[in-house]
C-alpha cells in the first residue's frame, strides 16, 4: 500500500459556498462541516450546514427562473444547445473534474479519469438529445363521436427539483438528477453530501460558464438537516434522492403532508449468480469488480455470491486473487484500484457489519480487516456463510465485502437471489441464453446484468423493486418524474 499522504496542495479546490441565483454566497449564519481527504484524513476544506433560511433562498430563486421567460420561452432547442455545451466543458476540465473527484471521495483516478467524469459527460449529452422529443400526444376520446371533439395533453416541467445527492458517485448522481431536470425545463435546487461537495461545485461553475440562466441551478451545501429543509419546503415540487433506504423512508413519510412527488434510489444487496456452465475466465473477474470496485460503494454491488458447490473454492480463491491484485492506495495515486472508504463512520460501519457476520458464524475466506493504520482503507473482504439469517448476508455493508453461498440446484437460484429486502441490481454469469432470459424474468430486480457487471446506461432505466426505491431514473421513463402530463378536451362539433 502506498503512504497516505494529502495531495491538496496541487489541486486547487472550489470554495466551500453555495450558488444561490447566480450568485456565490456564504452562508453566515450556519455551522461549519469539515470535509476531509479519506486517503490521509487530511482536512480539505469545510461547507456551511446551510440554514433553512438559505434553503429557502435558493427555493425562491429557483421558482423565480421558472417563470424567466430567458429559461420559460428558451425554445427546447435552446436546452439542448446548453446541455451541450455543458458536456463539452464537462471533456475540456475532464482532468480536473477527476482528480477533484478522487481527491475528496478517494476513489482511484484511474476510474474517475476513465468511468465518472466521461460518463457524466455521456449522460449530459444524452439528456441533450431529449429536449426537442419531449412532445404530448394527439388523442381520441373513448366516448365521444368522431370529429367532434379535439383531444390532445401537454407536458409541462414539474417545477422546481430539490434534488439530494450521495457521496459515492458524486458527480455521476448529481448529473443522473441534474440533467433530466433541465431537458424537461425543470429548475434545480441541488445538495451534494457534506462529504463529497467539491466535484458539483466545480460543475455548478460550469454551468454558469455555459450560460444557464441565474437561478436555473442552484447549489446548498449541508448535511441531512440542510436536505430535510429541502424535503420540506413547500416551493419545491418534487424530491429526487439517492442514499440510505432509512433517509429514503423518512422523506417518504416527510413528503406525505403535501404530495411531493418523489423518486428514491436506496440501498440494495444485489446478488452475482454464476451458473455451472458459466465462463469463469469472465465470471471471477466479473464477480470480483462487481463487488470491490469503488471499494464496494455501489448501490447495485455483487455483495451476495451464489456459486455451484463442486467449483466454489475455485471461484472464491479467483475472486481474492483478483481482489489482492488491486493495488490499495490514495485515488490520486495512479496506479491504485482500490481506494479508501469515504470517511471515518463509514470505516466503523464496514468494519462493524463484517465484525458482527463473523460473530454470527461467517467464515474468512480473505481479508475482514482494515487496510494500515492511517487513512479509511479496507481489504477486499469474502466471508462464507449459508446462514441467511447471518447480518453481513443481509444488511448493506456499503465497503469492499462479499459473503459467498454455496448452491446444489439451478431451481434454488432464483429463491436465493430474491432472498433479500432490496431489489436493485442482479449479476448473473452462464452461456445458456435460456437460462439467462428466464432467470431475468424470475429476479425481482430493477437491472439485471447477464455476462457483465456495473454497466448502468444513460438509455436504460434504472431503480429498485422492493425497498430499494421508487421511480426509475435514466432513459424516457425518467421524465415521467419530471414532467406532468395535462389533457386538453375541447368540443369542436
Ligand atoms: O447516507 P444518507 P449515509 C447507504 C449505504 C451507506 C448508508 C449510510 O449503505 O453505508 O447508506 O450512508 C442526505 N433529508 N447509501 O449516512 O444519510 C445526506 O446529506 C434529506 C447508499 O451517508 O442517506 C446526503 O446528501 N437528505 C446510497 C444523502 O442524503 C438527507 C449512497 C445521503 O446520505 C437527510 C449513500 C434527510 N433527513 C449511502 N439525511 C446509494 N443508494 O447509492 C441525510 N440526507
Amino acid at each position: 500500500m502506498n503512504a497516505p499522504q494529502s495531495h491538496s496542495a496541487s489541486i486547487k479546490l472550489p470554495r466551500g459556498l453555495n450558488y444561490i441565483g447566480g450568485q456565490w454566497q456564504d452562508d453566515a449564519a450556519a455551522a461549519r462541516i469539515e470535509v476531509r481527504d479519506p486517503a490521509s484524513e487530511a482536512l480539505l476544506g469545510s461547507i456551511p450546514r446551510s440554514t433553512p433560511a438559505a434553503v429557502d433562498a435558493a427555493v425562491r430563486a429557483a421558482r423565480a427562473a421558472l417563470q424567466d421567460p430567458a429559461w420559460a420561452n428558451l425554445p427546447p432547442m435552446g436546452r439542448e444547445a446548453l446541455l451541450h455545451r455543458l458536456a463539452a466543458l464537462m471533456d475540456e476540465h475532464a482532468s480536473e473534474l477527476a482528480a477533484i473527484e478522487s481527491l475528496d471521495n478517494g476513489k482511484p483516478i484511474a476510474f474517475s479519469s476513465t468511468l465518472d467524469v466521461p460518463l457524466s459527460a455521456q449522460w449530459v449529452r444524452y439528456f441533450a438529445g431529449w429536449p426537442s422529443k419531449l412532445a404530448g400526444r394527439a388523442l381520441n376520446p373513448a366516448l365521444q363521436a368522431n370529429g367532434s371533439t379535439h383531444a390532445y395533453t401537454i407536458r409541462e416541467p414539474v417545477g422546481v427539483v430539490g434534488a439530494i445527492v450521495p457521496w459515492n458517485f458524486p458527480l455521476v448522481l448529481a448529473v443522473w438528477k441534474l440533467a433530466p431536470a433541465l431537458a424537461a425545463g425543470c429548475t434545480v435546487v441541488i445538495k451534494p453530501a457534506e462529504q463529497t461537495p467539491y466535484s458539483l461545485l466545480r460543475l455548478a461553475e460550469l454551468i454558469e460558464q455555459a450560460g444557464f440562466p441565474k437561478g436555473v441551478v442552484n447549489v446548498v451545501l449541508g448535511d441531512g438537516s440542510t436536505g430535510q429543509a429541502i424535503v420540506d419546503h413547500p416551493g419545491i415540487a418534487k424530491i429526487s434522492f439517492t442514499g440510505s433506504t432509512a433517509v429514503g423512508k423518512r422523506i417518504a413519510a416527510s413528503v406525505a403532508g403535501d404530495l411531493k412527488r418523489v423518486t428514491l434510489e436506496l440501498g440494495g444487496k444485489s446478488p452475482t449468480v454464476i451458473l455451472p456452465d458459466a465462463n469463469l475466465e469472465t465470471a471471477i473477474p466479473g464477480a470480483a469488480q462487481a463487488v470491490f470496485v469503488n471499494s464496494g460503494q455501489i448501490c447495485f454491488a455483487g455483495t451476495r455470491l451464489f456459486a455451484p458447490r463442486k467449483i466454489f473454492d475455485q471461484v472464491l480463491d479467483g475472486i481474492a486473487a483478483v481482489g489482492a491484485s488491486f493495488k490499495i492506495g490514495p485515488g490520486l495515486s495512479p496506479d491504485t484500484l482500490l481506494g479508501p472508504v469515504v470517511s471515518q463512520r463509514q470505516l466503523d460501519s464496514v468494519l462493524g457489519k463484517v465484525e458482527a457476520g463473523i460473530k454470527a458464524g461467517a467464515a474468512v475466506h480473505s481479508g475482514g480487516k482494515r487496510a494500515g493504520s492511517q487513512g479509511y482503507f479496507v481489504e477486499p473482504t469474502i466471508l462464507v456463510t449459508s446462514d441467511r439469517e447471518n447480518p453481513a448476508y443481509r444488511e448493506e455493508v456499503f465497503g469492499p465485502v462479499l459473503t459467498a453461498t454455496p448452491y446444489d440446484e439451478i431451481d434454488e437460484l432464483a429463491a436465493y437471489a430474491n432472498d433479500s429486502e432490496y431489489g436493485l441490481g442482479a449479476h448473473v454469469y452462464t452461456r445458456d441464453l435460456a437460462k439467462a432470459h428466464q432467470l431475468a424474468r424470475r429476479i425481482q430486480a430493477g437491472t439485471v446484468w447477464v455476462n457483465t457487471q456495473l454497466a448502468p446506461d444513460p438509455a436504460m432505466p434504472f431503480g429498485g423493486f422492493k425497498q430499494s426505491g421508487w421511480g426509475r431514473e435514466n432513459g424516457e421513463d425518467v421524465f415521467a418524474h419530471y414532467l406532468e402530463t395535462k389533457s386538453v378536451i375541447m368540443n369542436i362539433a
